[in-house]
């Protein structure tokens, strides 16, 4: 009994000890790179955070990949397979789609200080990351292409989500039951929580393979996740809504496969 508790405390004490060092690791890696993210306000009172510390020394001690892999130009595949919904025959798309996208509005609210609408020039015109990624699908397939897209944290820094805010929910065009009229709602929807949402490879995609992105794919906007599986990458992006919790939303798993089974967290 005794030497079971005196072996308890010394793991505590060595699991303390590590994370001390990774505090102190992340907090000189950041420094590094200080300079050019020192006039980003946000990003600054984020590192200021104890909390961002503890996430920071979680993720050094038991990591999951930082970065998922990124492939080169000659990885990509000639064409990108699409699946589930290929075109959205739901009214409101169809009308936008016929326009060529030209009255697209991206609605961004919940718990925000300002909730705000972004057209298509808008999002073009705010930073961009491009990345070659490999897309994996529980059905058993997978697929290299590059996407260019807006981070989806540079958003959320115009919007400034409040501090209950807890979820990041995109709401989907496409009703997975077939369009309906009764006002039941079986549009796509998937959720990621705000240190995914602000993972530099989270973007807001409107570019597949240097073309706009393809209605089988989801135009005008989907959402890259990339250390996700497929589910997790919504297209037809219609609206982004913070929340608290998404227990009372649909299903109350957070996702329309989520809803049926599928795992919240699809880690690749
Ligand atoms: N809105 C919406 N997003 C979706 C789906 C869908 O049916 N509707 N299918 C998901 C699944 S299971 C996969 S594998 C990918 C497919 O993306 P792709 O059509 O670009 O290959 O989109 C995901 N996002
Ligand atoms: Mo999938």
């Amino acid at each position: 009994m005794k030497k079971t508790f005196t072996l308890m405390r010394a793991r505590q004490r060595d699991r303390r000890r590590v994370l001390r060092g990774a505090v102190a690791a992340a907090g000189s890696a950041m420094l590094a790179g200080c300079d050019r993210l020192s006039n980003n306000a946000t990003f600054v009172d984020t590192l200021k955070s104890a909390q961002y510390l503890s996430q920071a020394a979680q993720k050094v001690v038991a990591p999951r990949p930082a970065m998922a892999q990124e492939f080169s130009q000659s990885d990509v595949a000639p064409s990108f397979r699409g699946n589930g919904t290929l075109n959205p025959m739901d009214a409101d798309y169809q009308a936008l789609r016929q326009a060529g996208f030209a009255s697209y509005e991206l609605m961004v609210g919940g718990l925000v200080e300002k909730s705000a609408f972004y057209t298509l020039e808008q999002l073009r015109a705010m930073p961009s990351r491009t990345q070659i990624t490999r897309h994996d699908c529980v059905e058993g397939w997978s697929c290299i292409g590059k996407w260019k897209g807006v981070p989806l944290g540079l958003v959320l820094d115009q919007v400034k989500p409040l501090p209950q805010a807890k979820y990041v929910v995109l709401r989907c065009f496409d009703s997975m039951d077939g369009p309906t009229l009764d006002g039941h709602d079986s549009r796509y929807y998937e959720s990621i929580d705000l240190d995914e949402a602000h993972h530099a490879q989270t973007i807001l995609a409107y570019e597949l393979n240097d073309r706009p992105l393809p209605v089988a794919n989801g135009a005008p906007i989907r959402c890259r996740v990339e250390r996700q599986l497929g589910y997790k990458q919504a297209k037809y992006v219609r609206a982004i809504e913070l929340v608290e919790s998404f227990a009372s939303i649909r299903g109350g798993k957070g996702g329309y496969w989520e809803d049926e089974g599928y795992e919240w967290y699809g880690g690749i």
